[in-house]
């Protein structure tokens, strides 16, 4: 099973089908693939049928997660599971997400054609909505898996005022509440969890190494932010009687700009900006942004959040502007599980690779798994460290190294 040149083929694979996989997209000419959408329906058909060809039994939940289920070489044995997200955000990279999945597939295509079983079986989740841009709701389908997914969310909108509910069902699961009330797992029959995912940052490019292994998911906040002015005539208006929603937005979203670049370790983000009415002659009357804000110390974070919040009602009650607030996602700070990380350094060892260990900035669907099982993640090299973004890129080689990583990773799980 494991000689190098198969390792190699197994990559080029790996990278085709991600290609491959690109073209499902909502926008033609660019990746956009939203939650319990058309595409994703489609992409769900294709990984099936390459699910079922390596020897596993493959299902949807009722959040819209693919998963694929290779059986263990004896009965009751307990669970590994492996995974990443077949979501992505507006105008994506090939590889954020579905890297991770095609390389656990791959694995698990080599196992199955060597007629290989392991003493533990293997669940591989293709996660439904990891990035969140549908329903600004992230990690629903992890959330789903560990039994956290509130029903009450299922009827949240989309822009086309389209529920969760309608989606799903249009999607072909089923949503009623009572599936979603439990995990599928309880901790005990599970083994723990792994990703394999691009690395998103430059650290890998500069220390010239194919793959790190992750120990810790840094916390982060989501918060939407609406500023309700005065909608009103461009031109007749006078300037010293102006509530302009989005001159407010604008001084809030250089506050933060500023804070983060004055807090070591903290980022902040405005990446979303819708303006109402929208018309050049308009004076803004509404705005609704998003606010993303990441640090590794869980107390900081919060600080720095409300120290924010602060900055706006206070920009707002200068300018005579309502201000609402609502937190729509808050993880804090994990870390992958001690003796998974020595073992996933083991195997890197193993196979010839150096074993660093890096800190995730980006969130992964492994911060919820976080909750049920022990989790952790292996970090491929990535082109210039870009990640969502269009030419998001992996060198054939470093996914080899990956394939190879994840063999020896399970071969070594079978000997505990
Ligand atoms: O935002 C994140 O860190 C992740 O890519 N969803
Ligand atoms: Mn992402
Ligand atoms: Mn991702
Ligand atoms: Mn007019």
């Amino acid at each position: 099973m494991e000689t190098r040149q198969t390792y190699a083929s197994a990559a080029r694979t790996i990278i085709d089908r991600c290609e491959l996989l690109a073209t499902f997209s909502e926008i033609p000419g660019q990746i956009t693939r939203r939650f319990a959408t058309q595409p994703m329906r489609q992409m769900h058909e294709v990984i099936s049928n390459w699910l079922r060809a390596a020897g596993m039994v493959v299902e949807v939940d009722a959040i819209g997660n693919l998963i694929g289920r290779y059986e263990a070489n004896k009965p009751n044995a307990k669970t590994l599971l492996l995974g990443s997200h077949l979501d992505s955000v507006r105008d994506a990279g090939k590889y954020d997400g579905l890297l991770g999945v095609m390389v656990a597939l791959s694995c698990l295509e080599r196992l199955h054609q060597s007629n290989i079983r392991l003493p533990f079986a293997i669940e591989l989740l293709g996660f439904a909505d990891e990035e969140g841009l549908r329903y600004q709701s992230v990690y629903m389908g992890s959330k789903a898996i560990t039994g956290a997914f509130a029903p009450d969310q299922l009827t949240l909108q989309d822009e086309d005022g389209i529920t969760i509910a309608e989606a799903l069902r249009a999607f072909g699961c089923n949503p009623d509440p009572t599936n979603f009330s439990v995990s599928r797992w309880s901790p005990r029959e599970l083994l723990g969890y792994c990703e394999v995912h691009i690395e998103q940052g430059p650290i890998l490019e500069e220390r010239d190494m194919p793959l790190a292994v992750v120990n810790s998911i840094v916390g982060q906040q989501r918060l939407l932010f609406q500023f309700h002015g005065e909608q009103g005539h461009a031109g007749t208006l006078p300037m010293n009687l102006r509530h302009d929603a989005l001159c407010a937005a604008s001084e809030f979203i250089l506050a933060v700009e500023q804070l983060a670049g004055s807090v070591e370790g903290l980022v902040a983000t405005v990446g979303q900006l819708e303006v109402q009415p929208g018309a050049s002659n308009v004076v803004p009357g509404q705005v609704q942004l998003s606010l993303d804000i990441r640090h590794e110390d869980n107390t900081r974070r919060a600080k720095c959040a409300s120290q924010l919040h602060v900055v706006a009602k206070n920009i707002c009650a200068r300018r005579g502007i309502a201000l609402n607030c609502q937190l729509v996602q808050d993880s804090p700070t994990v870390f992958c599980a001690q003796n998974l990380v020595q073992r996933w350094q083991e195997a890197l060892i193993a196979e010839g690779y150096p074993a660093p260990l890096l800190a995730s900035g980006a969130g992964h669907d492994a911060v919820v798994i976080s909750t049920l099982t022990e989790m952790s993640m292996l970090f491929v090299r990535c082109t210039g460290g870009i990640s969502h973004h269009p030419s998001e890129a992996v060198r054939e080689e470093d996914v080899e190294a990956a394939v190879a990583a994840l063999e020896r990773f399970l071969l070594l799980t079978a000997k505990e």
